[in-house]
């Protein structure tokens, strides 16, 4: 039988501290609005919250870009502030955990500074520097064609020593040497047992698979005929001694606490993803995979998205928790976090008449899944994308904007540039991480009640029609939907947190129907509409069905039919 252990159990509440709650009117989410919310957060059953970056930061990757590991982000409050959440958090009964950010630092960090100073300084091994590469005419170039996620080389150039440092996301995001022992040391010492010791629970691992590389630092094949530079995952993701330096993190440090940790992760195969989170590898408690919220895009490059349907979500719904049955590893529930658009957008259905219902079926899938279950801020109250009427300058993001500024210099000289650049911009509206980054929409009042200010970012126009204000005390609400159906994840937790996962009708295009094991042989039976029509329900098993939960009133519910994006959840004996 799957140990039973708390942070299996937890329902984890992920905040992304610029967007959730401003306390002071600077228009910025600080610290001090977090722990004004708390009591909020745990009548939603929420047990852990994972805080994004809060550490000093430029925020050019909005704090995925840390200058120093010690320190809170002005704008976000003090280490004072800090110490508060974390006291206040473990008052009423829930943990913390932070976000861990080792694959790299801000050009900003002390470290950084010190290793661009000179070719001899101490630190210099502390990054990645190469050579430049000069043609057969002298001119200078990257020492390979690997792009960055946020486009471009990986390599920038820095006149002071002649030399180019790696850079696997943006330009000011240098990679840390993680072949450096003392290098690792401090990331030890700064990064994790630092706030260990201050009391946190645990910690989201950032690019948990991203650390070693391939030292050949070869040209990646081409994959974009059309780009200078390649994907080159298969030179940076479970590198040669990722797991080694996974074990010597858990070993020295992660070991002395009872704490929990995610690694982020994205894609592996099973045999892969058992070497980080099987419990005798001793290296993390469980992973983010991207299967689900990746399902129909290009993994090498988000914005070429191409359309998904019902059957490959349940393939990849599949894949992303099955490697887990009859191992000791544990995994994950999510469908949205801060790189991925808003779920009823993407999965559900975000028109007026369908988007509290779809929100309800999402939900209640999420709830009836195996795995330590993720929420991300405003999910609950089903916040959506943003408008496509937005134009480019509203998006914010360091992915889209450059994403966008490489297009337009490519192609912007086109004479069908408009109709590119609007094709463009569908998929990002469609899929830009700032669909997740507008403010948490708290109130019908000004501002969506996210500040007294004016907010870094814009507010999505639908906020007086979703803010958690009109859904906390409203039955029918979506807020109340996730309350409940956490609540009986919690009570059947042997069927629906630990239980074994069965799809029972993996090519229907419409209805997506799976039983639930537990290790006595019950069962729950689930079966969600993911249309606009009807669909017919029908019993693929035998057994008595008993109505658990639904989105629909008992009374309301049609014996062989699904009402759009009607879900169930029934008892079978
Ligand atoms: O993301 C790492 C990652 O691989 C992606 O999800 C990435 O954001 C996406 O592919 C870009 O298109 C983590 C963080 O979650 C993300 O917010 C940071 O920007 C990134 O690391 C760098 O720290």
């Amino acid at each position: 039988m799957t140990k039973r252990i708390w942070w299996k159990e937890a329902t984890v509440y992920q905040i992304w501290p610029a967007s959730y709650k401003d306390s002071n009117g600077d228009g910025v989410g600080d610290i001090p609005g977090i722990i004004s919310t708390l009591d909020y957060i745990k009548d939603l059953g929420v047990d852990v919250i994972w805080l994004s970056p809060m550490y000093e930061s430029p925020q050019d990757d909005m704090g995925y870009d840390i200058s120093d590991y010690e320190k809170v982000y002005s704008k976000y409050g003090t280490l004072e502030d800090l110490d508060n959440l974390i006291e206040q958090t473990h008052k009423r009964g829930m943990k913390l955990i932070l976000d861990l950010v080792i694959n790299h630092t801000s050009s900003e960090h002390a470290w950084f500074k010190e290793s661009r100073s000179s070719k001899t300084n101490p630190k210099r091994d502390w990054y990645i520097w190469k050579p430049p590469v000069f043609d057969k005419d002298g001119n200078r170039h990257p020492p390979n064609n690997w792009g960055s996620y946020f486009s471009g080389s990986t390599w920038t150039y820095d006149e002071l020593t002649g030399e180019y440092y790696l850079h696997l996301f943006a330009s000011s995001q240098p990679d840390l040497n993680w072949e450096n022992v003392d290098t690792r040391d401090a990331i030890y010492k700064s990064a994790v047992e630092f706030w260990l010791k201050r009391g946190v629970d645990g910690f989201r691992i950032d690019t948990a698979g991203m650390y070693s590389k391939v030292l050949s630092f070869e040209n990646a094949p081409i994959t974009f005929p059309e780009s200078e530079f390649q994907p080159c995952k298969m030179f940076h993701q479970h590198g040669p001694r990722i797991h080694e330096f996974h074990k010597e993190l858990y070993d020295k440090i992660i070991s002395k606490y009872d704490v929990m940790t995610v690694g982020e992760v994205g894609h592996s195969t099973r045999e892969q993803s058992l070497k980080y989170v099987s419990e005798e590898e001793k290296e993390m408690n469980m992973m983010f995979l991207f299967d689900v919220v990746e399902v129909g895009t290009d993994p090498s490059d988000r914005f070429r998205c191409k359309d998904f349907n019902l059957v490959e979500f349940k393939k990849a719904i599949q894949s992303q928790g099955e490697f887990i049955e009859g191992t000791d590893a544990w995994s994950t529930v999510f469908i949205e976090n801060h790189d991925q658009p808003r779920s009823i957008s993407r999965f559900g259905n975000d028109s007026p008449e369908f988007r509290v219902q779809s929100g309800k079926a999402l939900a209640l899938l999420q709830a009836t899944l195996t795995g330590t279950e993720f929420i991300y801020q405003g999910q609950e109250i089903g916040m959506t994308n943003l408008p496509r009427s937005w134009d480019i300058s509203e998006y914010l993001d360091i992915n889209s904007v450059n994403y966008y500024r490489h297009f337009k210099e490519k192609y912007g000289k086109d004479a069908d540039f408009k109709e590119k650049s609007n094709k463009l911009m569908d998929s990002i509206n469609l899929f830009a991480r700032d669909n997740a980054r507008s403010p948490v929409q708290w109130t019908a009042g000004k501002e969506a009640g996210f500040t007294t200010g004016k907010p870094w970012t814009r507010v999505n126009d639908n906020y007086k029609e979703i803010n958690v204000e009109s859904q906390v005390n409203d039955k029918n609400s979506l807020f109340t939907f996730w309350k409940n159906i956490l609540k009986i994840r919690k009570e059947y937790k042997d069927l629906f947190i630990y239980g074994s996962f069965k799809i029972l009708d993996t090519e229907n295009k419409q209805v997506f129907t799976f039983l639930k094991t537990d290790q006595n042989n019950k069962s729950a039976y689930v079966a969600i509409n993911f249309s606009t029509e009807k669909a017919p329900f029908k019993k693929l098993v035998d057994g008595e069905f008993n109505l658990l939960y639904s989105n629909v009133p008992k009374a309301e519910a049609k014996e062989g039919i699904l009402t759009p994006y009607e879900a169930r959840v029934y008892l079978l004996s």
